[in-house]
């Protein structure tokens, strides 16, 4: 088949998920053309039939907001007449989904453009808050050829907040269980000091809650010794950090940025804390499980379909919770061995590359016909 996967390039999970959908493709023999306003981080090299395609946003003085979604819609057509792609798979509805229905309507002469949308979370949440995306999206989910979301959670809130005629089908993320593994861990890993490592992945977004994950951390290392790995970068990393010195923590709090290969790291971790306020999936905490770490996270959205009856789900905004059931898990060496299988096993047996791709492939044969 050949298709055209249309997403964000940055860090955040749509972007990723995308990228490795895209992956997935071309290692099972597709032709695979990804276009984005960058090239994502995790697209892979060298593997034949699979493209990037830039698409550039010129900049002009009179357009305070560079027109990206018009951009897109041309570059798509640009891509369905050059590589003659079958379908294009959206991540992200804002504005993607519109610039689809675009292109297909400026190609009506010469045959139908397909397209699947997929969701993610922010595109349905922020829709829910802010009126001026909501009739263009609606209007875009319904002229999908399919649509789909991350989780049942997601699903179900996309019923509610447009109300679509369209079934939203759930197909999870997924994830590869030979790289993200607990035996990926870098070999000069010596814990001889007995020094736990509890570890946040996340892009420091508002909705993160990190100075949460921050005030469960004082706690816990005020019972047994601790670190805190910050992983990743965005607008709350200073507040959270400051939050750590006035805690008195801020010692044991090592903030890394964005690093290039967070499957070493992760098999390092003991234990993953989340403290987000919405998550429709928690893509981050898949890579923990898949890699033998337990995660400890607030009972919000999707998360519960993902960590299902493994790790510690606690109520929202109440960091001591989430202290409580992080020691629990850390003191008790037994538990914590178990719940580490169990993380493992439940991310090999149900999110697992192989498990979801054919699920996205039957989507776009089904859509073919
Ligand atoms: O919040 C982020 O991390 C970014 C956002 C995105 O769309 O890029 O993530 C959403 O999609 C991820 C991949 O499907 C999910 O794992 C995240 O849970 C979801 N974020 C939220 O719902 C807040």
């Amino acid at each position: 088949m050949r298709i055209g996967i249309v997403c964000y390039p940055t860090v955040g999970g749509s972007g990723v998920v995308a990228t490795e959908v895209a992956n997935a493709l071309a290692v099972r023999g597709h032709d695979v053309h990804l276009l984005s306003y960058d090239r994502p981080a995790r697209l892979r090299r060298g593997i034949a039939g699979l493209r990037f395609h830039e698409v550039a946003v010129t900049a002009y003085p009179l357009f305070r907001f560079p027109p990206y979604d018009l951009a897109l819609a041309t570059r798509m057509l640009e891509v369905r007449e050059e590589a003659r792609v079958d379908l294009f798979h959206v991540h992200y509805a804002i504005p993607h989904a519109v610039s689809a229905f675009l292109a297909r309507s400026m190609c009506a002469d010469t045959g139908c453009l397909n397209f699947v949308t997929t969701l993610h979370g922010t595109d349905i949440t922020v829709v829910g808050s802010d009126r001026a995306y909501l009739r263009p999206t609606r209007f875009a989910l319904e002229q999908s050829n399919a649509v789909t979301a991350v989780s049942r959670y997601l699903a179900e809130e996309t019923q509610l907040v447009f109300g679509v005629k369209q079934p939203v089908e759930v197909v999870p993320n997924f994830v590869d269980v030979e790289t993200w593994s607990p035996a990926g861990a870098e070999r000069f890993y010596d814990r001889s000091n007995e020094e736990r490592v509890l570890v946040h992945v996340s892009n420091f977004r508002p909705v993160k809650r990190v100075a949460d994950v921050v005030r469960a951390f004082a706690k816990v290392q005020a019972q047994l010794p601790a670190r805190l790995w910050l992983i990743g970068d965005g607008p709350d990393r200073e507040h959270a950090l400051a939050v750590a010195a006035d805690l008195g923590c801020r010692n044991r709090v090592e903030h890394f940025g964005v690093v290039d290969h967070l499957e070493k790291m992760l098999p390092r971790a003991d234990l993953f804390l989340s403290a987000s306020e919405t998550e429709s999936f928690g893509l981050s905490m898949l890579e923990a499980m898949s890699c033998g770490v337990p995660c400890v996270s607030t009972a919000v959205g999707g998360v519960a379909e993902v960590l299902g009856p493994t790790g510690a789900l606690t109520p929202f905004a109440d960091p001591n919770a989430l202290a409580e059931a992080a020691l629990a898990l850390l003191t008790d060496p037994i538990v914590h061995a178990e719940q580490s299988r169990v993380s493992r096993e439940r991310a090999v047996e149900l999110f697992a590359t192989d498990k979801v791709i054919g699920r996205y492939l039957e989507i776009y044969e089904r859509v073919l016909q």
